[in-house]
């Protein structure tokens, strides 16, 4: 572990020189590039809608929520508590003291229907060392948001949006300048759906639905190490600012994981499934291009762009998600067994950990695949 009164000091100068905040010189740098008086905080009264509070859940999973809305828009109350803190990305000291939508990388999956409003609550505890904000793609100008939710630290912001596009999407913090990248590398980023009112379609129109869905979000992290090849360990987020912005600039990740961890979706965590049953895989990448793959099927239905307006493609191999996206691929599975779910640049998912796996239960269809003979000593 490195001294932290070697670092503190460092770091510090460095942030302020790049002009970009830390907790202190925050208020200055945002203010330059992003103007709290830009856009005045409204006094448009709230639709007169009903209200739903929505109970945010960590990652893989989502909200309870239905496919086909029932009765018209609503007004979607959501509440996320910011939250830095240390999480482990490998069992090898590799951590980061990550930035947090509500605790968890990615952030928790909001669900909604087209015509609602999401009416977020964003709070950011007065312990917490930097300011941050929140940028919805799927949302609709001053930043995605990010400039009417600047919130401190002690501070808290209320945004309402109405979702207007169907489709899947990320949103991120945004706090201005080269904190964007910092804190979206830190983890501070996730995604929301938008459904159809009456649900997904076919390109024929026919009804798609699905028994589950698993949120899958891939992170690409990059750590510092010290002279001698250990992960540098810090004291308090925002430390590893300097060193974070030295690795960042390679534009070598240190790590690509789903979930915020090497392994968070493997083996004991790896996602459930039966045999027939119809799977919606959400994947976001908030920085970085992917191209999900799920290894011994298929997407059945892919809405690759994430974008619920286009029909979707059909019996894709692998998928391309654009970074800043997110994207859903429907499967139904027909084979029981173990899958890996991965990102299919095999380097990203084997050495730096962007895989998942599927354990499907069921029965085997001798048709769809059979081992004709044992390997035995060629004849
Ligand atoms: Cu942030």
């Amino acid at each position: 572990m490195r001294d932290v009164t070697e670092i503190q000091p460092t770091v510090t100068r460095r942030a302020l020189l790049a002009g970009v905040g830390l907790a202190a010189a925050g208020a200055a740098a945002g203010s330059t590039l992003i103007s709290k008086q830009a856009v005045a905080t409204s006094t448009a009264k709230a639709p007169d809608l009903p209200r739903v509070r929505q109970t945010l859940v960590a990652p893989p999973f989502v909200p309870d929520h239905e496919q086909v809305a029932t009765g018209g828009p609503k007004i979607i109350e959501v509440e996320m508590v910011i939250e830095e803190k240390i999480i482990q990305v490998d069992n090898d000291g590799a951590e980061i003291w990550a930035l947090t939508f509500h605790g968890s990388v990615p952030g928790p999956f909001i669900v909604v229907h087209e015509g609602d409003y999401v009416e977020l609550t964003l709070k950011n505890p007065a312990s917490s060392a930097m300011e941050h904000n929140i940028d919805f793609h799927a949302s609709t100008g001053a930043m995605g948001g990010g400039e009417l939710t600047i919130v401190a630290p002690g501070e808290q912001v209320v945004l309402r949006f109405k979702a207007i596009k169907p489709g899947v999407f990320v949103y991120h913090c945004a706090p201005g300048g080269v904190m964007v990248p910092y804190h979206v590398t830190h983890g501070m980023n996730g995604a929301i759906m938008v459904l159809p009112r009456d649900g997904l379609k076919d390109r024929d129109g026919k009804r798609l639905s699905y028994d589950r869905l698993y949120y899958v979000g891939e992170q690409d992290f990059y750590l510092p190490k010290d002279e001698d090849g250990e992960y540098i360990k810090y004291e308090s987020a925002g430390e590893d600012y300097a060193d974070s912005i030295d690795v960042m600039k390679t534009l070598t990740p240190s790590h690509i994981v789903f979930n915020g961890a090497v392994g968070a979706l493997t083996g004991d965590n790896a996602l459930k499934a039966k045999v027939g049953e119809t799977v919606l895989i959400v994947h976001a990448q908030a920085n970085r291009d992917t191209r999900p793959h799920l290894i011994g099927g298929h997407g059945d239905y892919v809405w690759a762009s994430g974008s619920f307006s286009d029909p979707p493609e059909t019996g894709n191999e692998t998928w391309f998600i654009a970074g800043g996206a997110a994207g859903a691929a429907m499967y139904t599975f027909k084979q029981p067994g173990l899958y890996a779910y991965v990102n299919h640049n095999l380097i990203e998912a084997l050495i730096k950990g962007a895989a998942a796996h599927f354990h499907v239960e069921g029965e085997w269809d001798d048709d769809l695949m059979t081992q004709v003979s044992k390997p035995e000593p060629i004849k």
